[in-house]
């Protein structure tokens, strides 16, 4: 006959390792605590451990990549072959919610190494303004991306019978002003003064909000609160207090990636002494920094 035989149900290697991935997660049952703890102490979910190895796999085989810092990991990876770019990730951010079906996502920033260098602790060492890419996904209804090369914040969707990301928010930019503010108030026992004076100002009527106060939304996973705060603009934080001098959350794969989005879509983000986040030096690959970000108008 002359009918063509043409497969239209195509299997791309990303369609390839989805549907694996769910099969796997639906027989091995990822849910649940993996028992061994990470270098700050968090203790491991299953998936934090198989998304780390993915992660490191992929850098590896990429062969791009020399030098991996991963919050999973206790020291920094340097990997055989030319690579020359250094790679700073948390392979799965937010993975305390897990378990409650909340999104979760994988953080990244990128450097590139200097001609001179062979692979070391000093090609991730360095400020975020010397980041040549940051971006996260975040794994949730849909599987999103947001990505930033220093030319402005692209934002993709991804299709999976395509199996393709498809660009769905173009030089995105973040709203001036929200009346939104994101922060655990579980810690504000702990809070400095100044801080706590500043979240209660919001909770007032506001003049400009027709006698309405700031409405508080927190998920307790960076990548859906900041998601959230790069499309509808507002306030995220979270500031070092008494029990932690430098907050929780670490430079080099959450700070600086976040701030480097934000400040490309038209935000900003500073520590908490208001000094801009990416001008930061840090001096071990899991140090941590008090943060804010969010629409620049916001800021205190
Ligand atoms: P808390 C998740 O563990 C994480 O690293 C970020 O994703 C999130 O913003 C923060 O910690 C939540 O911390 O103390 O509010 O539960």
């Amino acid at each position: 006959s002359d009918q063509m035989n043409v497969d239209t149900d195509i299997v791309t290697l990303t369609r390839f390792i989805l549907e694996e991935q769910q099969k796997r997660a639906e027989l091995v049952n990822l849910i649940g605590i993996s028992g061994s703890a990470n270098s700050t102490g968090d203790v491991q979910k299953k998936l934090d451990v198989i998304g780390d190895e993915i992660f490191i796999n992929a850098m590896k085989s990429s062969n791009n990549v020399k030098v991996l810092v991963s919050e999973e990991q206790e020291d920094l990876i340097v990997f055989e072959g030319g690579g020359r770019y250094a790679v700073c990730t948390d392979p799965i951010d937010g993975s305390s919610n897990i378990d409650a079906g909340v999104s979760v996502g994988t953080i990244f920033g990128i450097y590139r190494l200097d001609d001179s260098s062979t692979g070391s602790i000093r090609d991730v060492l360095r400020r975020g303004t010397e980041m040549v890419a940051a971006g996260y996904t975040m794994y949730g209804a849909s599987a999103h991306l947001m990505l930033t090369t220093g030319f402005g914040v692209n934002g993709f969707t991804l299709d999976t019978q395509l199996g393709e990301f498809i660009l769905t928010q173009p030089n995105l930019k973040i709203p001036n002003k929200k009346a939104i503010y994101s922060v655990n108030e579980g810690n504000s026992y702990y809070w400095p003064d100044s801080f706590k004076k500043y979240i209660e100002d919001l909770k007032k009527p506001q003049d400009e909000l027709k006698g309405k106060p700031y409405s508080a939304r927190y998920i307790g996973s960076m990548v859906a609160d900041i998601h959230r705060t790069l499309l509808y603009g507002g306030i995220f934080s979270y500031p070092g207090d008494s029990k932690s001098k430098n907050g929780k959350l670490r430079i080099l794969y959450e700070c600086f990636p976040m701030a480097m989005l934000m400040e490309q879509a038209g935000g900003a983000a500073v520590n908490d002494k208001g000094e801009r986040i990416l001008e930061l030096l840090p001096k071990g690959i899991h140090d941590k920094s008090g943060i804010w970000l969010g629409s620049k108008d916001e800021y205190m």
